[in-house]
């Protein structure tokens, strides 16, 4: 029978293609059973030789053992594919968990000084018997200004430098230009007595010079009870100011004028140079803002303050231009 030689070739291709190690062994071995000079070919034009009542049956059985050695061929390729694909995965891995031997120290950061100021203005605070309260960052007119006794056509809301946010009608959301508007927010909120802080980034107009940034921290303190002064407001401001710097610093109360506080004041802390910064506005809670609020300022007083956190931090620090703040530069920061 023909197909008998080439079935026995057939099989001992299969047991050479279950151990070829790569493409072209797999290639050479199926040009020489199933190609064009091939022992398939020899054994099909063999068939023509046999009696025809043979020859369906034996081109029946020679096609069967051709898509078997066809198959073999397949699989050979698929098995020297995948090998070929794992070699690559394992060449192309990344050891994630790989540790670079250690050659220098590693640097730690920390936190910016400004932060730092915050924390510790918080923890002073804090040992005062005050919360910490928070507020946005945009805010509408109603809290920012009208809510704090400045309507639309006062006067003061020119000093604030307001940057305006273009949504709603114009000029009504903003980003806050004090944190005087967390006042509002916590007494909405809270019965007296309150005693809260507010610290948080304020925005204005500013343009950057030694003492002023467009973004900048404020600090504010809230107190809400029965029988407040003002001596309790200097009490306070004395206090903290000393819990702060842990040195001897002066602070000084000069008259000012804001429309949420009244009597209103300006305090001033000594720098070591003997002239005195600016460092915030204080002042005892208007009536008017205790009734924006739902609180009888019959019976309850309060005062307030609110603080530049990037001023006191300028002041601890002794350093000359609060820009070095915002800079990035990491040989400045570093040294705090
Ligand atoms: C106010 O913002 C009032 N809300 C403060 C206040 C609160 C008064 C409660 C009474 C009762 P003033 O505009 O003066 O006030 O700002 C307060 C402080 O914020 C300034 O003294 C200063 O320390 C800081 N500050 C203001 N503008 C800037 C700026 N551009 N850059 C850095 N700090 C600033």
């Amino acid at each position: 029978m023909p197909g008998d030689s080439f079935a026995a070739a057939a099989a001992d291709a299969e047991k050479r293609l279950a151990s070829a190690a790569d493409l072209e062994s797999v290639a050479a071995i199926e040009r020489d059973l199933l190609g064009r000079r091939s022992k398939l070919t020899d054994a099909k034009s063999r068939i023509g030789d046999l009696d025809p009542a043979e020859r369906a049956d034996a081109g029946r059985r020679l096609n069967a053992v051709r898509d078997r050695a066809e198959a073999a061929v397949a699989a050979a390729r698929e098995r020297l594919a995948a090998s070929a694909r794992s070699a690559r995965y394992a060449a192309e891995r990344l050891d994630l968990t790989e540790r670079l031997p250690q050659t220098a120290p590693l640097r730690r950061g920390h936190l910016h000084p400004v932060t730092q100021a915050r924390d510790r203005l918080e923890d002073v605070f804090v040992g005062m018997g005050y919360t910490v309260a928070e507020g946005p960052e945009v805010e509408s007119a109603w809290y920012n200004f009208e809510a704090l006794n400045i309507p639309d056509w006062h006067p003061a809301r020119g000093s604030f430098d307001t940057i305006f946010v273009n949504l709603g009608e114009p000029e009504e959301v903003m980003l806050r230009s004090h944190t005087s508007p967390v006042q509002i927010r916590v007494m909405d909120q809270r019965k007296p007595p309150i005693y809260i802080v507010a610290p948080g980034r304020t925005f204005r107009a500013d343009t950057a010079d030694a003492t002023h940034l467009p973004a900048f921290n404020q600090i504010e303190g809230l107190a809400i009870d029965r029988n407040i002064t003002m001596g309790d407001l200097a009490g306070t401001i004395d206090e903290f100011v000393r819990a702060f710097f842990g040195r001897e610093v002066k602070s000084r109360l000069r008259p000012s004028y804001f429309p949420f506080t009244e009597p209103s004041a300006e305090f001033d802390i000594s720098r070591p140079d003997g002239s005195w910064l600016e460092l915030g506005g204080c002042g005892m809670v208007h009536p008017n803002v205790l009734r924006n609020c739902g609180i009888d300022p019959e019976q309850w007083q309060g005062f307030a303050f609110g603080f530049g956190i990037d001023r006191l931090a300028v002041m601890r620090h002794e350093i000359d231009d609060i820009r070095e703040f915002v800079n990035n530069d990491v040989r400045f920061l570093s040294q705090f």
